[in-house]
């Protein structure tokens, strides 16, 4: 059911401290933590805790809780003091979303091309 935990999800598995990851930032409704593959010199994961299978499943569940992650995409970027970054939501196999549980990629430090492969 959508927002409760899933056992097979790696990512409510690391929300539940269950599996280890390098957490930068904590809130009540949202983990951010750095992709264990990094493809740029910050390559931070934005997650709520609640379990939502992608962006647009969180977006029509739970407005306000992904109108947090959007704002922890922004504190990631100046704690890491990026003056440029992009926000990746890959929605859908054919767009690279390997993980089911909504992430926010937050990528920078580096050039980065448009249009994106
Ligand atoms: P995607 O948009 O679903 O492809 O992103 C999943 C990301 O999760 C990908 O960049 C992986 O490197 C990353 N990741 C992680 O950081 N820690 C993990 O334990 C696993 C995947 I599995």
């Amino acid at each position: 059911m959508a927002g409760e935990p899933q056992d097979d999800c790696l990512f409510c598995k690391i929300v539940a401290g269950s599996i280890p990851a390098t957490i930068v930032r904590e809130t009540e409704t949202t983990v951010a933590f750095r992709d264990i593959n990094p493809q740029a010199p910050t390559h931070v994961l934005v997650i709520p805790k609640e379990h939502h299978r992608d962006a647009a499943a969180l977006a029509a569940a739970a407005p306000q809780l992904a109108a947090d992650v959007l704002r922890e995409t922004q504190a990631v970027a100046d704690e890491d003091k990026l003056e440029s970054y992009r926000v990746v939501f890959n929605t859908g196999s054919g767009a690279g979303q390997t993980v089911w549980h909504a992430h926010a990629h937050v990528l920078g430090g580096r050039g980065l091309e448009w249009p994106p492969g």
